[in-house]
């Protein structure tokens, strides 16, 4: 197995930490230890603890949710010493190897509440980053508010003390840390939101007013919330994945990660009580992330959707099946230039279709075999983060709207579970219900358009894109998806 002890024997061609372990501090927690984190921002950390006079920058990661899943998550960190390895791989399959050692602690959080808080109050806490999903943020998409009435916020809201939520760990800290006088942490979002700095502080300080309005003005003036665009393509690891790359790698890992050799990571410098020296790892620090988040939101993840919808429909599971289908090929290029980069205003040095032309390598790398449920995923919080500014720029000029109905359409029929093979298979989608996924499956074709799904393009004159999105619906009911297919 691999652990602290087995890493000084590592099989050739793994590359172990550049650091030794002992010596790490824990200057970041994390929220939200999924396989992204582990191929993104505990990649770059791993690199950073390589360099002199980085070793305080270690992570305790945290996990939110319990279930027997997470709890056998939590026992494998731990019998593994939180190490694990990550396999990168090209597209013509060239892989590499290496043992992360960034992740140095896992908490359970319903197990160990107060841990998670001690350590979040610990003055070596510096940094408090999160991957908690597009639709984690808790934002009324109308208003722009965070939401005070879920039952989970209702919970923290009533019991601070004994927080649930990111919201609740992080703002109950960080009262405790100004009692203290500790000082405050970055709270560092990378979850593919448009502004997710921005999103972010409305969130945490949203829940904050709530609560205590002089915290939430301490918070205001002293916590910094960087933007940041993150970008790494990380499919899931499923039992056979795991079996294959422990075979490749020579190792005996409970929790391998797999990742595509391509990784961005763009940030604002905006740490309020340091950071470790990421730029020497290779990401990008620039003044306004937002360009960078345009363009990666409405290039890679929009069309990530309009491919896994319409590809699961087809029969496909793979993303690198649907590049190579012809019919979606030609749909997702004429997405990218026809709909979004025409309305993209790309940071200066950005080409666009450079970009573009990556992008179709990146998907059809088949070594990463990136699988259509994952990208499809919540798709119903992913529509309103990577289509909204693209359907409202198209209904404000009054360019065509039939290839962004025909990709919501085929988000919506997507949701039926069944392709056009006759095969079923089962979308994920923890934020609808069952009532929403029955407006999704109704004869009523208009029925899912109430979907929150739609609400940020709600205050405008959507009649035109209503009556298309029906109509490919219809289309792609009666004659199917291919022959629907918009000129
Ligand atoms: C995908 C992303 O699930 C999705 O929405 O589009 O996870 C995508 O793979 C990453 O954002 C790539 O950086």
């Amino acid at each position: 197995m691999l652990n602290e002890t087995t890493l000084k024997h590592l099989p050739a061609g793994v590359q172990a930490p550049q650091y030794q372990l002992g010596d790490v501090g824990r200057g970041i927690v994390h929220f939200g230890v999924g396989n992204f984190f582990r191929a993104h921002e505990a990649w770059y950390v791993n690199k950073c603890l390589g360099l002199p006079g980085q070793s305080e920058w270690g992570i305790v990661g945290v996990g939110l949710s319990g279930g027997a899943r997470s709890e056998a998550k939590a026992r494998a960190f731990q019998q593994q010493d939180c190490l694990y390895s990550l396999t990168e791989v090209t597209a013509d399959g060239a892989r590499t190897v290496s043992v992360i050692g960034a992740l140095r602690e896992y908490l359970l959080a319903p197990a160990n509440p107060d841990a998670v808080l001690a350590r979040l109050v610990d003055p070596q806490t510096r940094i408090v980053s999160m991957t908690i999903t597009e639709g984690g943020y808790n934002i009324d998409e109308e208003t722009g508010r965070f939401r005070l009435d879920t039952p989970a916020i209702r919970a923290d809201l009533d019991n601070p003390g004994q927080p649930a939520t990111v919201f609740g760990y992080v703002v109950e800290a960080l009262r405790r840390r100004r009692a203290a006088g500790t000082g405050p942490f970055t709270v560092l979002s990378c979850d593919n939101l448009r502004s997710n700095g921005h999103v972010a502080h409305e969130a945490f300080v949203g829940y904050a007013r709530a609560l205590d309005a002089d915290l939430a003005e301490w918070i205001d003036a002293n916590v910094t919330f960087p933007c940041s665009m993150v970008d790494r393509i990380t499919p899931g690891v499923d039992a056979d994945t795991r079996k294959a790359l422990n075979e490749a790698s020579g190792l005996d890992d409970e929790l391998p990660v797999l990742a595509e050799d391509f990784s961005q990571w763009v940030l604002e410098d905006k740490f309020c009580n340091g950071r470790p020296a990421l730029e020497k790892a290779g990401v990008e620090f620039v003044d306004d992330v937002a360009g960078y988040e345009q363009v990666k939101v409405r290039m890679l993840n929009a069309a990530h959707l309009l491919l896994g919808s319409t590809g699961l429909l087809l029969g496909h599971r793979y993303a690198h099946e649907t590049v190579a289908d012809a019919d979606l090929d030609r749909l997702v290029n004429a997405y990218w230039t026809q709909d979004a980069m025409p309305q993209i205003d790309a940071p200066a040095g950005v080409d666009l279709d450079a970009y573009r032309k990556r992008l179709l390598s990146r998907f059809s790398n088949p070594a990463v075999a990136d699988t259509l449920l994952r990208i499809c995923s919540d798709g119903a919080s992913k529509v309103r983060v990577f289509w909204t500014d693209t359907v409202r720029r198209s209904l404000a000029s009054g360019r065509p709207l039939d290839r962004i109905a025909f990709g919501i359409a085929a988000y919506l029929e997507m949701l039926g579970g069944r392709d056009e093979k006759g095969q079923a298979y089962t979308p994920i989608e923890p934020t609808l219900g069952e009532d929403e996924l029955a407006l999704a499956r109704a004869d009523d074709l208009s029925a899912a358009l109430a979907l929150s799904a739609f609400d940020g393009w709600r205050d405008m004159d959507t009649a035109a894109l209503d009556a298309a999105i029906i109509a490919a619906r219809q289309s792609i009911r009666t004659c199917g998806l291919r022959a629907s297919l918009p000129a």
